[in-house]
């Protein structure tokens, strides 16, 4: 039986993604490493630092910072994206999200958050849904960020669910990857998403029978 949906946050309640990447391309610019929308991707649902890392790897400097001034471009990094966060209004759901929360909801069904995110809670306040989650899993809490499953893991803990019980929801490869190692249900937001059980364009198309019927389908399959 199906009792919780776990949302991730950056891409599939709202599009925090293009802001992410223009603060890391601002302080990747300032090293000498030019990154792209596509490079982006790569990005998705990995932590600050393993970004940072990643941003390193790609322009050939891994070995050019030490710890300290590598702790020093992740903070200018957040600082730039924090800011940049007083645009988010309500108006910055993804269409559909408020719908969808609803509707679960009014299944007696539970509501959880999984994003690797420290600014998460910020960001729920922003958009006015705090109330919107039943549980949200804590990013400072976590050791290893997506692909790891730990975040959804954490996530029907608190929710006090199996795994085996819960969807996911991801718009990350990253994402999907754990949601799939935590034994979840997956449901991808986006192209480039096979591994997820479902697939879906956008969060458009997002709504409670949609889920129901993925769901349905997957346990007789089962
Ligand atoms: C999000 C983003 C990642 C970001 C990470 C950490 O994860 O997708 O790009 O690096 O959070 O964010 P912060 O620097 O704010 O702690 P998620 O899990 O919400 O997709
Ligand atoms: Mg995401």
């Amino acid at each position: 039986m199906l009792k919780a949906v776990v949302f991730d946050l950056d891409g599939v309640i709202t599009d925090t993604a293009h802001l992410h990447f223009l603060a890391w391309r601002a302080v990747a610019q300032e090293i000498g490493i030019a990154i792209d929308e596509t490079f982006n991707e790569e990005l998705k649902g990995i932590s600050r630092m393993d970004s940072l890392m990643r941003i390193l790897r790609h322009g050939g400097k891994e070995k050019a910072f030490d710890h300290p001034q590598r702790l020093a471009l992740a903070s200018k990094k957040n600082a730039l994206y924090v800011r940049s966060l007083a645009s988010l209004t309500h108006e910055s759901l993804l269409p559909g999200i408020p719908e969808v929360l609803a509707e679960i909801r009014a299944a007696n069904v539970r509501t959880g958050l999984a994003s690797v995110s420290l600014n998460a809670s910020g960001i729920l306040r922003a958009l006015g849904i705090q109330q919107a989650f039943d549980f949200c899993a804590d990013a400072s809490r976590i050791a290893c960020s997506k692909p790891d499953p730990e975040i959804f893991l954490t996530a029907c803990a608190g929710l006090n669910v199996r795994p085996q019980e819960a969807i996911g929801i991801e718009d990350a490869a990253a994402g999907v990857e754990a949601i799939n190692a935590a034994g979840m249900q997956s449901v991808g937001i986006g192209p480039g998403l096979d591994h997820a059980g479902l697939q879906l364009r956008s969060t458009r198309e997002l709504s409670w029978k949609c889920l129901t019927d993925f769901w349905a389908s997957r346990t007789v399959l089962i």
